[in-house]
């Protein structure tokens, strides 16, 4: 029988495992990314393993995130990275060179290899064929190492375009419109592979736009096939000799098949505070807006960009509404500089920001109270802007720019004749703040500034544990809940100890003088717990507060693979009622540890205060409960070695 495109990247990188949906597997990984944010500890982590070089084919560092330079710590953290980058044989992306997911589709991303990155919005690169995954610092931290990636082997939902965008609709819908059908959670477990006659109606740029925003679905990742809309993208990257073709095989076939057909799309928009609350534009038309911002790894390309001073050129931004853009990349912004472009969004009153992700991690830009804010980023979790009372929509560059012009939420086909922008034949290719690893790495000096903290560790798993239940939450909780971040807790991400009093900060601000009151203790949480982003630190810091163990109704792929990483146990209610007969402040018991974590079976847990028990699955892979009972992935490592 044939296989499908994910089958066969898998089967050509897998090391161990069988390829059957669920079971773990261990593939190879070619390529990582880190970005600032997530890379100070994935290097310090690189470092903690004693390996003198990576072993990937390539491994690039980008700083993106923490641009805002508000005191010394972002600029320590730059430093580091770049001198850690020399050493270790990592390319170095300069602040200012762009998001990393934007450069790297642009620059390294190669159909058929394989992408590991500590961010969760790597699939990015499944525009251009790659197989490329998000996850936790650590677990990129041992792939530069040359260690497998350990996964469980997805089902592949095959989506089927047919058809062709009309005037006006865009990318973002296409996902806007898969996240309304399939949710939050719909994705968990699965790749996404897109097939069928409608893929070659959509550019590299939009396929990309499709496969980043896969990430808030939960699933693995996305890919398109790589065909000739591919290898004219990586022609104008001047990269054709890396393009090959890829695609399913004709009997190839799916675990599940989504009907898209692009000509019934269309604008849609997602409301405030989740990316899968979403309904046709002209449902919320008429809403003023007070901000809009345009950029993010999903919606900056320079098509995007070039379409949105089409549409303002000549025109002026509402005087209502502060519209900001930042450029998805440097090769972006000198783009729309020497076509003019720039100059028109400028005239336009459009606020210009350098090229990373700002507003979308909440750097800047904050919206004012209570102010309605249209961005054509991926998330619009509560608090995530800044502003605890913002309400973030999302949606495309052109309904995003429609807004900016009338000053409300205004479906961008009422703007008339379509704006029409193609991809040109040749990008600005200038790789000159991407610096190349040291020939003579043994005379690197890796600058550490004062915030950058050595790595807290922790022993192995107890044998009992007696705590209480620190917090209860509900479903859906994000990482943007657990470990916030924005510009004042972003420059803290080399240094925990000061990070961890941030930990369910927007949630419940004494979380984290109680932690360390009891020394440690539970969490309990609804259905999909730890969505959203990649980041470590919503594990690291816990455990750092002595978290023991999560105890929840399901979890989000790689905040339960970081939980693990850092010695949390990721526990799942046997019988999801079970959850509404705790609360918070009960004294939970759990003994037979680790052994209770190696047998496959349900396990009991002691509620003291309540004189009850209930049982609880863990759904751990032998090499998983390894990890738990060693403390976590990195004594784990230091005891097996890199395998
Ligand atoms: C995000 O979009 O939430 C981030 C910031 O890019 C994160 C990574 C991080 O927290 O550093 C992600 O998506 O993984
Ligand atoms: Fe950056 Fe936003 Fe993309 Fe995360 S989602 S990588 S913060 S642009």
């Amino acid at each position: 029988m044939g296989l499908n495109l994910v089958q066969k990247i898998i089967k050509a990188h897998l090391v161990s495992g069988e390829m059957v949906p669920g079971s773990e597997i261990g593939i190879r990984i070619d390529q990582t990314l880190t970005q600032d944010a997530t890379g100070t500890m994935a290097y310090l982590q690189f470092e903690a393993m004693g390996i003198p070089r990576v072993r990937t084919k390539r491994s690039v560092s980008y700083v993106d995130h923490n641009m805002l330079q508000t005191g010394f710590e972002n600029a320590d953290d730059h430093r580091f990275l770049q001198t850690i980058a020399a050493k270790y044989g990592i390319y170095f992306s300069r602040p200012g060179n762009g998001i990393c997911h934007q450069v790297n589709l642009e620059r390294f991303a190669v159909p058929g290899e394989t992408l590991l990155g500590s961010d969760s919005h790597t699939p990015t690169g499944g525009g251009i064929g790659m197989l490329a995954i998000g996850a936790g610092g650590l677990d990129v931290a041992v792939a530069m190492g040359g260690g497998p990636f350990y996964l469980n082997m997805p089902k592949v939902l095959g989506v089927h375009l047919t058809g062709q965008l009309p005037p006006w609709v865009s990318a973002k819908d296409v996902i806007l419109e898969i996240l309304r059908r399939l949710t939050v959670k719909g994705g968990v477990g699965k790749v996404l592979e897109y097939y069928g006659p409608g893929v070659a109606s959509l550019s590299v740029p939009e396929r990309a736009t499709i496969t980043n925003m896969g990430a808030e679905l939960g699933a693995t990742t996305s890919i398109f096939p790589s065909d000739d809309v591919t290898r004219a993208f990586m022609k104008a990257q001047g990269r054709e000799d890396e393009w090959e073709p890829l695609a399913a095989d004709p009997d190839a076939t799916y675990d599940e098949v989504l009907e898209i057909d692009l000509s019934q799309l269309v604008p849609l928009i997602a409301k405030p505070h989740s990316p899968d609350n979403v309904v046709p534009v002209t449902e919320v038309a008429g809403t003023p807006v007070q901000q809009v911002v345009i950029g993010s790894c999903t919606n900056s390309s320079f098509v995007d960009l070039m379409r949105v001073a089409q549409i303002l050129k000549g025109k002026t931004v509402h005087s209502d509404v502060s519209v900001s853009l930042a450029p998805g990349s440097r090769q972006v912004l000198e783009m729309i500089a020497r076509t003019g472009a720039l100059a028109d969004l400028v005239s336009a009153g459009v606020r210009i920001l350098e090229s990373g992700c700002g507003p979308c991690i909440g750097m800047g830009q904050a919206p004012a109270s209570g102010a309605v804010s249209v961005r054509t980023f991926n998330r619009n979790f509560e608090g995530r802007s800044g502003t605890a009372d913002a309400k973030v929509y999302l949606a495309s560059a052109e309904t995003a720019a429609a807004c900016a012009l009338t000053g409300k939420i205004t479906d961008p086909r009422t703007l008339g004749e379509p704006v029409r922008v193609d991809l040109p034949e040749r990008f600005i290719i200038d790789d000159r703040m991407v610096i190349p690893p040291a020939a003579r790495p043994e005379e690197v000096e890796v600058i550490r500034g004062p915030n950058i903290k050595p790595l807290p560790t922790r022993g192995p798993l107890e044998t009992e544990i007696k705590a209480t239940v620190l917090l209860k939450v509900g479903d859906n909780i994000t990482t943007d809940h657990i470990m916030p971040a924005g510009a004042k807790i972003l420059p803290l991400r080399s240094n925990i100890p000061a990070m961890a009093e941030y930990v369910f900060s927007r949630v419940d601000p004494d979380f984290p003088a109680r932690a360390k009151e009891r020394g440690g203790g539970f969490v309990v949480g609804g259905e999909n717990y730890g969505q959203g982003s990649s980041r470590e630190h919503a594990a690291l810091a816990p455990m750092y507060l002595g978290v023991r163990a999560v105890i929840a109704k399901s979890f989000a792929r790689i905040h339960r693979a970081n939980l693990i990483n850092f010695g949390i146990m990721p526990l799942v209610f046997a019988n999801p009622a079970d959850y509404d007969a705790i609360d918070r402040d009960d004294e939970l018991w759990i003994s037979g540890l680790p052994e209770v974590l190696f047998r496959n079976e349900p396990f009991a847990v002691q509620n003291v205060t309540k004189k009850t028990s209930f049982l609880v699955r863990h759904n751990l892979t032998a090499r998983e409960a390894q990890v738990l009972a060693a403390g976590g992935l990195l004594n784990y490592t230091r005891q097996h070695g890199q395998g």
